[in-house]
């Protein structure tokens, strides 16, 4: 059972005029609130339409309400959620109603908050939950999902499980300080070990990719002046976004646009042309698109297929690979021959557009959710993107668990090894959040919405 006494309410739904604009509240008070609203106790789980009357009497709308007595509801205490008119005037009405009745102000994050505390959800399924709103692609919902339904929980679960095991052989020794491990338990504590840090690795590899589903992936475009890289972005884009001009070295700032390209979220952007030989103020530019360029993931490197082709400067090369880049041959309504590559780019996939016409745009997005497809990391079978605190925790626990392994292999005090692997189980234990940490989770839920 929940240990709060107070009961929380809030606004669902953003600000605005819409449709419907939902409250909810949450708490031990929500019968009695129900009663004074309605005059009766709503069967749970059953939308009525009422009138709302505020605590002197008068009409503010009519609403429809649902009750859902805990523990079967979202934060597994009894709540109850209003839909009035999406009119921000009636829903603010109400809520300051609610306030008047002995509600108070809901924090960010609190609902779900009360939800994990109350053991309705792990800490990695309440995260799930935020990143569900926040999805911005099919991958990026399609991850946080399997996040919700305990796909991560249940993989941490199976890892304690394994490590605990292993604790307990290592553990069995320490009231016997002048024996060494068994040769045989120490054979397999180390399997079991190696096993869970393997397993750590799988997951903690799932980082990367879990950034890239979170905050879309880095696509850079590159390429000399001229070459059409701001054509490029507009055509992808569908709308007239850069500035596109035929005098080169105009785009001396970044231009940067979130676009949905099949199942992925790719962040745009725009760079200053690489001219071999810029003036001054493009050179700032040049030294701009260079920094761009070492955090991206991708690479759109345009090339005016009608001139020669340039090279690119060689701390950007070093960064391109066949798996991460694509040579964009621009322009090709001109109707030059390609340009042939040099031999250290011939692996690169190559393609001819025109941004101009829009020809060869179906390839060049196939090719990218290609690229895009490939970033993806299955662990065990299932979509895994872990997030930055999970991955800040699985690191401690590796290293925890490589150290008890070291220490295993030099016959170290049986003691050690032991604190090392609790340290592990420590750090495995914060994702689910089996961890009373409590700054940790306020800072946790603080990053949520209100009304979530
Ligand atoms: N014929 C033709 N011209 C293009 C194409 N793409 C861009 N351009 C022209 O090339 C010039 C430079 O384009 P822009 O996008 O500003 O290049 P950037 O400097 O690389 O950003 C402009 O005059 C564009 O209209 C193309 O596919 N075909
Ligand atoms: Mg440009």
């Amino acid at each position: 059972m929940s240990r709060h006494h107070d009961t929380i309410a809030a606004l669902a739904t953003p600000l605005g005029s819409s449709a419907i604009s939902v409250l909810r509240a949450s708490g031990p008070q929500v019968r009695d609130l129900m009663e004074g609203l309605f005059a009766e106790a709503l069967q749970p789980r059953v939308a009525t339409h009422l009138d709302y009357r505020d605590v002197a009497g008068v009409l503010v709308d009519d609403v429809v309400a649902t009750f859902f007595a805990g523990p079967r509801s979202y934060t597994g205490e009894d709540s109850l959620e209003l839909s009035c008119h999406g009119n921000p005037y009636i829903a603010q009405r109400i809520l300051e109603d609610l306030f008047k009745r002995g509600c108070r102000p809901a924090e960010a994050g609190e609902f779900t908050q009360r939800a994990f505390l109350g053991g309705r959800m792990d800490l990695s399924q309440a995260e799930a939950v935020m990143d569900i709103i926040h999805a911005r692609s099919e991958r990026a919902l399609a991850a946080a999902q399997q996040q919700l339904r305990g796909a991560l929980g249940r993989r941490m679960e199976a890892l304690i499980e394994e490590l605990l095991g292993a604790v307990a052989r290592v553990e069995a020794y320490i009231d016997f300080p002048e024996e060494d491990l068994p040769a045989e338990d120490k054979g397999r504590v180390d399997a079991m070990l190696a096993k869970c840090e393997q397993g750590l690795a799988q997951l903690l590899a799932s980082n990367h990719y879990g950034e890239l589903l979170r905050n879309g992936i880095k696509t850079v475009i590159v390429g000399e002046p001229n070459a059409g890289k701001s054509s490029l972005l507009n055509r992808l884009v569908g709308s007239e976004r850069a500035i596109v001009s035929p005098e080169p070295g105009t785009t001396r700032d970044f231009i940067e646009e979130g676009i949905l390209l099949g199942d992925h979220f790719l962040r745009l952007i725009d760079t200053a042309g690489l001219n071999p030989t810029p003036q001054a103020l493009e050179r700032l530019g040049i030294q701009k698109t260079l920094e761009r360029g070492q955090e991206a993931d991708l690479f759109l490197w345009v090339v005016d297929s009608a001139g020669p082709l340039g090279l690119l400067p060689e701390e950007l090369l070093r960064r391109m690979t066949p798996e991460n880049t694509l040579l964009v041959l621009n322009k090709a309504d001109l109707g030059a021959a390609s340009p042939t590559l040099p031999e250290r780019l011939a692996g690169l996939t190559a393609l001819r557009v025109s941004a101009l016409t829009g020809e060869g745009f179906e390839e060049l997005r196939t090719r990218i959710g290609a690229i895009a497809d490939a970033f993806q990391v299955q662990v065990g079978g299932e979509m895994l993107a872990i997030n930055a605190r999970h991955a800040d925790a699985l690191g401690r626990a590796k290293t925890s668990l490589g150290n008890a392994r070291q220490q295993l292999a030099t016959r170290a005090p049986v003691e050690l090894m032991a604190s090392e692997l609790r340290e592990a189980l420590a750090a495995c234990g914060e994702i689910s959040g089996k961890v009373d940490n409590e700054r940790m989770l306020d800072h946790l839920f603080a990053s949520f919405c209100i009304g979530k």
